[in-house]
């Protein structure tokens, strides 16, 4: 019997979410996952306002067990205008965060967008609703909506005929939604983009090719690795959603090789990830339970979700223990590496259907709370059963 189980948490976006601390203390969680949204992207998170939100969430009766996101901005991603500036910003955000007791930090390096999806209330079968991704509706989007200029040299003359064919019986709801996720704003922001702004945005990667964004990033990590070492932060990189190039941009942590090269260049364990399972399980060529046991010394934080893919590249967000990952599989190899560190990783149920109250309700895509909790409480069977054995 093994006594290291993971750290149960959930996300919170904050006051604003309309997910509760209480509602995330009902659901058995012994922490939460959260970020200060409201600090533009590049400046310092001050110890003032890490305090007053860690009181909130204690006060709740939970601790603040990993931040997510720190983010990076684009202009470090570009090596553009103020990126010296952020990256110095950073290194006293990572001070001032060990300062107040935080010990993980969750980042991504995917330019512009985070992550994407074509449709966020995809009818299941049951009457809830699931986050999907259909390939040809996202081609008919970048061709036909977006009109990105030069978008018809990323796809093969196949695609772009049944992307036609799609787009033509597209209905003008269905193009309007899917125009509509494809413009959604960051996680956590209500915002969406103009089509203006996302193709200027898109514009200033033109000579960013995958090689150059990975040298940035490497770049990046070599400045504020030492300061997250030295404080005692872990940082843990957040794959790329969905885990290939989209509109023409460059992705660098999608694979197996791309986790490798991140902790060659800089090899410390202070260097680590975010595993999402859903994220890198969107690829099948991506072994997770192989990627556990290969990257298990630098995985700081767990993001357990199911993609199911269809083989045209469309999948869609399974229950988290269907899907095409083998999350029974995955849980033991977490366990093993959790018995093996002597620690226990901090985790959340990532994502979850909209279901049964929650689908009258408006939610943060994919946080609603009663799918998120049936996630949980499902992992949590699955690795108390096999606790009982390992
Ligand atoms: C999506 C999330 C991501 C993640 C960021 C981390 O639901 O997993 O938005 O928070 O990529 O920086």
């Amino acid at each position: 019997m093994t006594n290291n189980l993971m750290h149960q948490t959930m996300r919170w976006y904050g006051p604003n979410d309309p997910v509760s601390l209480s509602d995330i203390l009902q659901a058995g969680c012994k922490g939460v996952v959260t970020a200060l949204h409201q600090v533009p992207v590049g400046d310092v998170w001050t110890i003032d306002e890490i305090q007053k939100r860690k009181k909130l969430i204690e006060d709740a009766g939970m601790s603040w067990t990993v931040i997510e996101s720190l983010p990076v901005s684009d202009d470090i991603k570009k090596q553009s205008g103020d990126y010296l500036k952020h990256i110095e910003n950073y290194k006293i955000s990572l001070k001032n965060v060990a300062a107040c007791g935080l010990k993980v930090v969750t980042y991504n390096f995917m330019p512009v967008l985070d992550w994407l999806r074509t449709d966020v209330a995809w009818q299941l079968p049951n009457g809830a609703t699931a986050l999907y991704f259909e390939r040809l509706a996202f081609v008919a989007f970048d061709l036909f909506l977006l009109k990105r200029p030069g978008a018809e040299n990323d796809y093969t003359a196949e695609e772009i005929e049944r992307a036609k064919e799609k787009f033509a019986s597209m209905t003008e709801a269905e193009k309007e939604k899917v125009f509509r996720n494809g413009m959604l704003g960051l996680p956590g922001s209500d915002d969406a983009f103009t089509p203006g702004q996302v193709l200027a945005a898109l514009k200033t990667y033109a000579g960013i090719d995958a090689k150059k964004l990975k040298e940035h990033l490497f770049y990046f990590l070599r400045q504020v690795i030492p300061v997250a070492e030295e404080v005692g932060v872990s940082m843990a990189i957040h794959p790329d959603d969905p885990p290939y190039s989209v509109l023409g941009l460059p992705r660098i942590m999608s694979t197996e090789q791309d986790a490798a090269d991140l902790i060659t260049a800089v090899p410390s364990k202070a260097n680590g990830f975010c595993f999402c399972t859903g994220s890198f399980g969107a690829r099948p060529d991506n072994d997770l339970v192989k990627m556990i046991q290969r990257f298990g010394d630098h995985i700081h934080f767990l993001h357990l979700r199911n993609t199911k893919r269809d083989g045209n590249g469309n999948f869609y967000e399974a229950n988290h223990l269907e899907g095409d990952a083998d999350m029974y599989a995955i849980i033991k190899e977490v366990l093993l590496l959790m018995q093996r560190r002597n620690i226990s990783l901090p985790m959340r149920p990532d994502h979850g259907h909209q279901m049964l109250d929650d689908l009258k309700k408006k939610t943060y895509p994919g946080y609603s709370a009663i799918g998120r909790l049936k996630g949980l409480a499902e992992l949590r069977g699955v690795e108390y059963a096999l606790s009982r054995t390992i």
